[in-house]
C-alpha cells in the first residue's frame, strides 16, 4: 500500500488512525500549496483532487479519509477503533457521521470560504458570506457536544475511537486559524487535553 500525505487535517487523521493501529506505510508527498494535488497525474489517482488517499496494492485507490481508516482498521490484526461488535460499530459511525456534518464540515469550510480563500477559490466554489455563520454553527454544535461529554471519557463513553481522532484532528487545526477551542467547554477542554496526551497525537 501506498500512501498519498500532505499538509492539512484530513491526512494528519488517518496518520494518527495509522499510529494508534500500529500501522507504518510508505508514504509519498504531495504539494498541496502548490496545487500538485488538483492536478495531473495525481486527478488519475484521486478525481476528487482531495488529499490523502491510499493506494493499495492492486493499483486501486481509497480517498476519503473515513472509509480509509475503516479500510486500515478491517485489514489491520488487533483491536478495532471503530468496534468489536455490530452495536459498538453502529455507535461509531453514528457518531462520526454527526461530528462530520454539523462541525467538521462547518468548520472547515468556515476556513475555506475565509482564511484560506485564497488557496480555495480558483479550486471550489467558495461562499465567503456564509464563512463566520458556518464557524458559529460548529460552535453551537461543540457548545452542545460539550454537555454530552458531562461524565464521558470519550465520545462512545468508554471507548476510544475514531470518532475522537476525527474530532480531535479538526479541533487542533481550528485552534491554528482562528476557531479555538472554548475553554469554558470544560468537558470537551479535558476531553481535547486527554487525546492531545496520547503518543498518536505526534503523528
Ligand atoms: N472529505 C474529504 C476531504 C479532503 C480534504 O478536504 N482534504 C484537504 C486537505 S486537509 C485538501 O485536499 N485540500 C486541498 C484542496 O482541496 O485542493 C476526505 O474525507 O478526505
Amino acid at each position: 500500500m501506498l500512501f498519498y500525505n500532505s499538509i492539512g487535517p484530513n491526512p494528519r487523521v488517518v496518520r494518527m488512525f495509522m499510529a494508534e493501529r500500529g500501522i507504518d506505510l510508505p508514504r509519498t508527498e504531495v504539494d498541496l500549496r502548490a496545487g500538485e494535488n488538483r492536478r495531473a497525474p495525481y486527478l488519475a489517482k484521486n478525481a476528487f483532487g482531495q488529499m490523502p488517499a491510499l493506494e493499495l496494492d492492486d493499483g486501486s485507490v481509497i480517498a476519503e479519509i473515513i472509509p480509509i481508516c475503516e479500510y486500515l482498521d478491517e485489514v489491520t490484526p488487533g483491536p478495532s477503533l471503530i468496534g468489536a461488535t455490530p452495536a459498538e460499530r453502529a455507535e461509531t459511525r453514528m457518531w462520526v457521521r454527526r461530528l462530520d456534518l454539523n462541525i467538521i464540515e462547518p468548520l472547515a469550510n468556515g476556513f475555506r470560504f475565509a482564511e484560506g480563500i485564497k488557496l480555495f477559490q480558483n479550486r471550489i466554489h467558495v461562499i465567503p458570506q456564509a464563512a463566520e455563520d458556518l464557524k458559529q454553527i460548529a460552535q453551537e454544535w461543540l457548545g452542545r457536544l460539550d454537555g454530552m461529554m458531562a461524565g464521558k471519557t470519550y465520545i462512545c463513553g468508554a471507548r476510544f475511537t475514531l470518532a475522537d481522532i476525527f474530532l480531535f484532528g479538526f479541533l487542533e487545526f481550528g485552534e491554528g486559524v482562528g476557531q479555538k477551542l472554548n475553554r469554558e467547554r470544560t468537558n470537551l477542554a479535558a476531553w481535547f487535553d486527554r487525546i492531545k496526551a496520547r503518543p498518536s497525537a505526534a503523528a
